[in-house]
This record gives C-alpha cells, structure tokens and sequence, in this order.
C-alpha cells in the first residue's frame, strides 16, 4: 500500500521530534513517508509535495517545524488534505515561537496543532491514526489497542510511592 501520512519537516534537526511521530505509526503498522522539506530552504519543494499530496495517495500530513514555523501553514495552503502542526522545541524561545507561528492561523486554512515538542509529535501521529481510523478498520483496531494498554498500564500501577 502506498503511503497514507506524509511526515515532513523543516530540517534534520527536527527529527529528534519528529521521530516520536514516525514511531507511533511504524507501531500501527500505517503505511508513511518521511522527508525534510523547508518551507524556508526549499519552498519549490514545498509546493510541489502539498501539490502532489493527495494524488500520491496521502491522507494526512503531519508537519513538524520550529522557529519562525511556517511550513504546516504553507503546506496547508496548497492542499485540502487535513495537515497536523506540531511545533518543534526551539533552543531561543522554548518553541513558543514554533508554537504561535503554527497555531494562529486565518480562518480559511485550518492546521490541526499539538503541543510543543516530543508529546505533540506522538500525538500528531495519534490523531491521523483516529482520523484514518474511521475508515481503515485495522488502524481504528491498533488505536483501541494502544489506549486500552495505556490504561491497563495506569490502572495496574497507582501507588507512585513504589518505583
Ligand atoms: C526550521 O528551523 C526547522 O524546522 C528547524 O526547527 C529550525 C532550525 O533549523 P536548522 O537551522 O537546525 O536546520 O526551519
């Protein structure tokens, strides 16, 4: 099957993030692909990737970038496909910079935004599977799955006085 999340982000350095989104999938077992693509450094390829999203078989984008962030916008604005924003832990300002660069945009062009850094890459990835799960009965069974674990794990361990 070809890839149904493109992942992309605005330099290598991103990864270290952006990684924690790659693992959720791999662990569904959804079909993705992963690419650095700056909004900034390479805006053609940015514009040729959003352009070409959906006809390459994408269903979701997750877009992670930091600083002045502007590629899940970007990205965004040249295709309908639902793009996930996650902001990147800058070294200058925390990644409250990625943050608002991400979240504020116009009405008109929606980007679903998680929260700053490693947790709101993991829960990009946990989004798109919710989303592709309402038609993919086998990634909605691996997001049941993980939750259902999650909460066995809480449930199994409540006292935190006991390491
Ligand atoms: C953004 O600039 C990237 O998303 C990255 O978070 C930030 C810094 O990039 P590098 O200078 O580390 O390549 O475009």
């Amino acid at each position: 099957m070809s890839a149904l999340v493109g992942v992309i982000m605005g330099s290598r350095s991103d990864w270290e993030t952006m990684s924690e989104a790659v693992k959720i999938l791999e662990q569904f077992n959804i079909p993705h692909e992963v690419e650095v693509v700056s909004a900034h450094r390479t805006p053609g390829k940015l514009f040729q990737y959003a352009q070409t999203a959906e006809e390459r078989g994408l269903e979701v984008i997750i877009a992670g970038a930091g600083g002045a962030a502007h590629l899940p916008g970007m990205a965004a604005s040249e295709t309908v496909l639902p793009v996930l924003g996650v902001p990147v832990q800058s070294r200058a300002l925390n990644g409250m910079d990625s943050l608002l660069s991400i979240v504020q945009m116009p009405a008109g062009v929606p980007v679903g935004t998680l929260s700053i850094g490693k947790a709101g890459a993991a829960n990009a990835a946990l989004l798109a599977a919710s989303m592709l799960g309402n038609k993919y009965p086998e990634i909605r069974k691996e997001l049941e799955a993980f939750r259902r674990a999650q909460t066995d794990k809480v449930l199994a361990d409540p006292d935190p006085r006991v390491e």
